[in-house]
């Protein structure tokens, strides 16, 4: 079985394309967005945790293009100091419009007698099938929130995500680098492993 030669990723995050249009180009898998097939999908995410709410952004747009396999990505920032916040809720802490360089600051006063500054980003990515069948695959990569932001590169909390054994923020590196270690590039290279070995159609 070979993977399908093209998805449909049901986001209206244009970082998130970003980051998956270097993987499927080099896997050799078309990646079209809502906007090449003129779809516009915003479903509410009230699954409460990662994979319920992949899986509820994959079926939306699966049910708008039911002859193509649909991914979808859910993902986020857990801070154990924040008890796991702000998690399945990143998008939304503080106000979906509020700049991330405030949400950051803000994270960074949250934390600032903090002793555990553990955190990682979690992403699930669902696919639905044109068969009806779906699955999903989970990632995270683990860090240290930084004393201070530092980076251009990426996209949200990038800044403030310090990698140890690199010495930098997600933001500090290049998007190759990025998805070679990052939640979302492991998630989606592992559903593509998946859809290679398995019979979903
Ligand atoms: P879609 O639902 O349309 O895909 P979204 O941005 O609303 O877009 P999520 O609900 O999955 O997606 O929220 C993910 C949030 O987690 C995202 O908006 C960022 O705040 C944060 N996040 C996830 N991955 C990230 C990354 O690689 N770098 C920085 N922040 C990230």
């Amino acid at each position: 079985m070979s993977a399908p030669s093209a998805l449909v990723f049901a986001t209206n995050n244009p970082s998130k394309i970003t980051d998956l249009s270097a993987m499927t180009q080099s896997a050799g898998v078309e990646l079209l967005t809502l906007a090449d097939l003129g779809l516009v999908c915003i479903p509410e995410e009230t699954g409460g945790t990662f994979e319920a709410n992949a899986l509820i952004k994959a079926r939306a747009v699966a049910a708008l293009a039911p002859n193509y396999t649909v991914v979808a990505d859910d993902s986020g920032l857990c801070i154990d100091a924040l008890d796991g916040a702000p998690g399945v809720d990143s998008a939304i802490f503080m106000g979906e419009d509020t700049p991330y360089s405030v949400r950051n600051a803000e994270i960074l006063r949250m934390l600032a007698s903090a002793e555990n500054r553990a955190a990682r980003f979690v992403c699930v990515i669902a696919a639905v099938f044109p068969d009806g069948r779906d699955c999903t695959t989970r990632a995270t990569i683990e860090g240290q929130i930084a004393l201070a932001p530092a980076g251009e590169n990426g996209f949200g909390y990038d800044p403030i995500f310090f990698v140890p054994h690199l010495g930098k923020t997600i933001a500090e590196l290049t998007q190759e680098d990025k998805n070679a270690i990052s939640h979302r590039g492991k998630a989606f290279r592992e559903m593509l492993k998946v859809m290679k070995a398995s019979e979903f159609k």
